[in-house]
């Protein structure tokens, strides 16, 4: 069996990996023709938002057999440049052997390659650099081999290269590079079976699961447990070979597999020992509403974009009543998100405006209590509830000052339902989180037990009573204890040449910025600091001019800190449990 070459092919948007690629796969003699981004007939790009747009959108692997003397089976992970779509490359390092990073001879280091080439460091992933397209006009390699050297700390080790994938030139000298330069991991069957999830598709035959393999052999039939999944049992299994994925019998350790039967499987889940993790990148702290073309569809674009979360994991979904959020990590997004749901499911949605998300902190304490038959309350229980703040990071927490026999515990379940269910919105409509909530009263009548007497909901508390109540009384705790709206703060890290520094400083002062640390280099200043993450938008906008495009900015979630401003609002969906009176009347038992 041959050893495996997991290869990602890394870049700033648009610098030409997906041609890459296709011409690697083509030197290599696994394509027939070498096909075009811009006519849409590459073989990683193959969704139609990719062809149309000519951008990659998610992770593909594609395969060749190198020509060396093993008969290397090279996986080429060709990954989306736009940041985002910075997930899938996140998920991508996860399972490399080493990687191209690729770099425009025109456009030389741009903020991606660097913000790439720093998570490359720093999970120590074998690298080469190839500079691109020297056959466009403008294009200066030496400049960009400055460039590197200036930019990209601890490059002068991993080969650089230079080429074209258009016209093929440099690339044979690329494709010899990978296999003398980059480690393969060999075939290892021996030790437990291991191995990670990076990559989910669908057919109409059900999911289609991709998985690194690192260790041990696995087989159709084999019984299979992902960390926190039930134990399901493989039913299909290809694996990557030059000429593509093919059936075979087992997948063992370095090869990369696609598994079927594995219907609780997520991106991310792994089995086995000796997992790399993956951090650096952050979830988003933006969302927008979806909102279908035609109302009643909303049940068919939330069973979609379920599904399309399942293949993406960072697409987290916020139902609030009526209304669908998906968190987002920009613009172009939204388009890739809203054109999925159409090709596939044949939905039509657009998005509202897309804002930050915040949260509620609990300011100070707040006491409530709601009494069986006292005062309109139209429930069989009784809840009393004090809420008060808790460590920041600490979420919410439900805790009982009564005892824990003092009622059955499903009712004790659906007070905390209700309590958690109601902290989903705040008093600005923001969930509420870092608080501890006791309940400091209980009451309920118990169930008719008497001979010849048969449940009578009329007489007998139910968990639908303690689920309304736990919501009325933590709303109207909450309004005793106030709550704080506080924002996502990034961290940023720029680059700047430093002739432009005063000017950057001044700009990130008016987007309510603070500055922490600054590193003068050569030619450069390199500065981390905080900045509000709803004007990242602003920054990113104006760099550029102000800098000459020599700006290099990460950003990541760093915390969240009180707005000084107006706090913003989110309209809230459903009844509100602070209206007593009104909830009593529209929530009946
Ligand atoms: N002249 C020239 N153009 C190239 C070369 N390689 C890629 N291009 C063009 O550059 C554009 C982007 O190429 P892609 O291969 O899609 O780049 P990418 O890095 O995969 O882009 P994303 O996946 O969207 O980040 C297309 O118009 C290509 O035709 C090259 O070597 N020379
Ligand atoms: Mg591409």
């Amino acid at each position: 069996m041959s050893p495996s070459l997991n290869l990602g092919i890394l870049a700033h948007v648009d610098a030409g990996k997906t041609s890459l690629t296709e011409r690697l796969l083509y030197d290599a003699g696994e394509l027939d023709a070498v096909g075009s981004v811009d006519a849409g007939t590459t073989r990683t790009d193959s969704m139609d938002v990719e062809r149309r747009r000519g951008i990659t959108v998610r992770s593909a692997v594609a395969s060749y057999v190198a020509d060396d003397p093993g008969g290397t089976v090279v996986n080429i992970v060709d990954t989306p440049g736009h940041p985002d779509f910075i997930a899938e490359v996140e998920r991508a390092l996860a399972i490399l052997d080493g990687a191209v990073l690729v770099l425009s001879a025109v456009e030389g280091v741009q903020p991606q390659t660097v913000v790439i080439w720093r998570a490359l460091r720093r999970l120590d992933v074998p690298t080469l650099l190839f500079i691109n397209k020297t056959d466009r006009r403008g294009a200066d390699p030496e400049r960009v081999r400055a460039d590197i050297r200036r930019r990209l700390p601890g490059s002068e080790e991993t080969p650089v290269l230079a080429g074209s994938a258009l016209t093929g030139d440099g690339v044979a000298k690329l494709a010899a590079a990978i296999t003398s330069e980059l480690p393969s991991s060999p075939p290892n069957v021996e030790a437990e079976p291991a191995g990670v999830v990076f990559k989910i598709e669908r057919d109409d035959r059900g999911k289609r699961v991709f998985v690194r393999m690192r260790s041990g052999s696995l087989a159709v039939r084999d019984r299979l447990q992902l960390t926190g999944r039930s134990r399901e049992r493989v039913t299909g299994l290809q694996v990557s070979t030059g000429g593509g994925l093919a059936p075979a019998k087992r997948a063992v350790g370095g090869q990369i597999a696609v598994l079927r039967g594995l219907d609780a499987a997520r991106i991310g889940d792994s089995f086995g020992p000796g997992q790399v993790e993956v951090d650096g990148f952050v979830p988003p702290t933006l969302q927008a509403v979806v909102v279908p073309a035609t109302p009643h569809e909303r049940g068919a674009v939330y069973a979609a974009l379920t599904e399309l979360a399942e293949q993406d994991p960072l697409i987290a979904l916020r139902t609030t009543g009526d209304e669908i959020a998906v968190s987002l990590f920009g613009e172009v997004q939204k388009e890739v998100i809203a054109s999925l749901l159409q090709e596939w499911y044949g939905l039509a949605v657009t998005f509202r405006e897309t804002t930050v998300v915040c949260i509620e902190r609990v300011r100070g304490t707040g006491q409530a209590l709601e009494q069986i038959k006292v005062d309109e309350n139209p429930y069989l229980g009784t809840v009393g509830l004090r809420i008060e703040p808790a460590p920041v990071g600490s979420g919410i927490r439900f805790e009982l000052e009564v005892e824990r026999g003092a009622m059955p515990p499903a009712f004790f379940a659906a007070t905390e339902e209700g309590v958690r269910k109601a902290l989903e919105q705040g008093r600005h409509g923001w969930q509420v989180t870092d608080c501890v909530v006791t309940m400091t009263d209980s009451g309920y009548w118990a169930r008719q037990s008497h001979a010849h007497q048969k449940f009578n909901k009329a007489f007998s508390s139910v968990a639908g009573d303690f689920r309304n109540l736990g919501q009325v009384v933590v709303t109207a705790a909450l309004r005793q204890a106030g709550t704080t709206v506080c924002e996502p703060v990034d961290r940023i890290d720029l680059e700047v040449p430093t002739t432009v520094l005063g000017a950057v400083l001044a700009l990130l002062g008016r987007l309510g910025g603070v500055v922490l640390t600054t590193h003068p280099g050569d030619g450069v200043t390199r500065l981390e600091g905080d900045l509000p993450a709803t004007q990242i938008r602003a920054l990113t906008s104006q760099l550029p001019d102000l800098t000459g495009g020599e700006a290099v900015l990460a950003n990541r979630l760093d915390h969240y800190a009180p707005v000084t401003t107006e706090p913003p609002v989110r309209r809230r969906v459903g009844p509100d449990p602070a209206d007593r009176r009104r909830w009593f009347r529209e929530m009946p038992r």
